[in-house]
């Protein structure tokens, strides 16, 4: 079954970005080949940008600005949420158009990520309309979940998505994905890592959160990208990064936090939020909120 069939019961504007977003996806997978290495700007974090990420931004607000699908848009490379005059929907659509851009040049999977609301942007996860992301790998996966279970795709050779599994949900599993540097992990982190590697969990990080997520979704474990030495809020961006992979893992019978609370219900204040993220299966968020509790006591 191709995604616009699958879809076909969804409202449609937000059917229409789903599928607007599906096309930009198959141009940026053909867009790795002659797109290589860095462009001489930085995003607003001052982070060097890679050629691709400059592209697909680019694209992504261009094709939704002309679709007159989309209202608001906060993009991971913008400073500001942008705001489409003349749209025929009051959606807002947040985009982190290349998670793990640094590791184009040594060809490790990278994807776009996406979180729909119903007007403002900066509202908590938990209000989203849905969620998706592709994955640029050996395969081009789409995965979307509009609050009726999450959905894997994979482009065919003619171009398709085609629906690969449906209404996933997060199996039991043990692997985790431990970012930041060790030496720099606060005590009650640490001692959470060090419970699942004496329970034999297996250790996959890739550098690249939607890839390492997406790894998660599928053989259960979790991911982390804790607070650390000098960085109390972490590294990941609620609203680009955090919240929709969150909102996804969620819907599969995962869970999301920020190392002691629900991450799905914090309001951002501004497009640049930082956060910690502990993202997987819900027996493991259940045990590091569980962790900072008692140490809090
Ligand atoms: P961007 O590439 O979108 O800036 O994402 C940040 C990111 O690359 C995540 O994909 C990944 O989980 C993390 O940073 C890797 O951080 P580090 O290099 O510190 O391990």
């Amino acid at each position: 079954m191709k995604l616009d069939a699958h879809i076909a019961s969804h409202n449609e504007d937000v059917k229409q970005v789903v599928l607007c977003i599906s096309e930009v996806a198959k141009k940026i997978s053909k867009g790795f080949a002659t797109r290589r290495g860095t462009s001489d700007t930085s995003n607003v974090y001052g982070e060097q940008q890679q050629a691709m990420d400059v592209w697909a931004d680019e694209l992504l607000i261009s094709e939704l600005r002309d679709s007159k699908l989309v209202q608001y848009l906060a993009s991971e490379e913008q400073p500001d949420v942008l705001t489409f005059e003349g749209s025929a929907s009051n959606i807002g659509v947040t985009i982190d158009p290349l998670d793990g851009s640094s590791l184009i040049d040594v060809n490790l999977a990278v994807g776009t990520i996406v979180g729909i609301y119903r007007g403002d942007v900066l509202s908590p996860g938990n209000e989203m309309l849905g969620a998706m992301y592709v994955l640029y790998g050996p395969l081009t996966t789409l995965t979307y979940c509009l609050r009726k279970g999450v959905h894997d795709f994979t482009m065919d050779d003619r171009g398709n998505f085609v629906l690969q599994e449906e209404n996933i949900l997060i199996p039991e599993g043990k692997i985790y994905a431990p970012g930041a540097l060790r030496r720099d992990w606060l005590p009650v982190h640490r001692r959470f890592i060090g419970k699942l590697e004496a329970e034999g969990y297996k250790l996959r990080y890739s550098g690249s959160f939607v890839a390492d997520v997406h790894q998660i979704l599928h053989k259960g474990g979790v991911f982390t990208y804790p607070a650390y030495a000098g960085r109390e809020q972490g590294k990941l961006r609620l609203l680009f990064e955090a919240a929709p992979m969150g909102f996804i893992v969620s819907q599969a019978g995962g869970a999301v936090s920020d190392g002691r609370s629900e991450l799905l219900t914090i309001k951002p204040e501004a497009v640049s939020q930082r956060v910690p993220v502990y993202i997987g299966g819900k027996k493991e968020i259940t045990l590091i909120e569980r962790m900072h509790k008692e140490n809090s006591e």
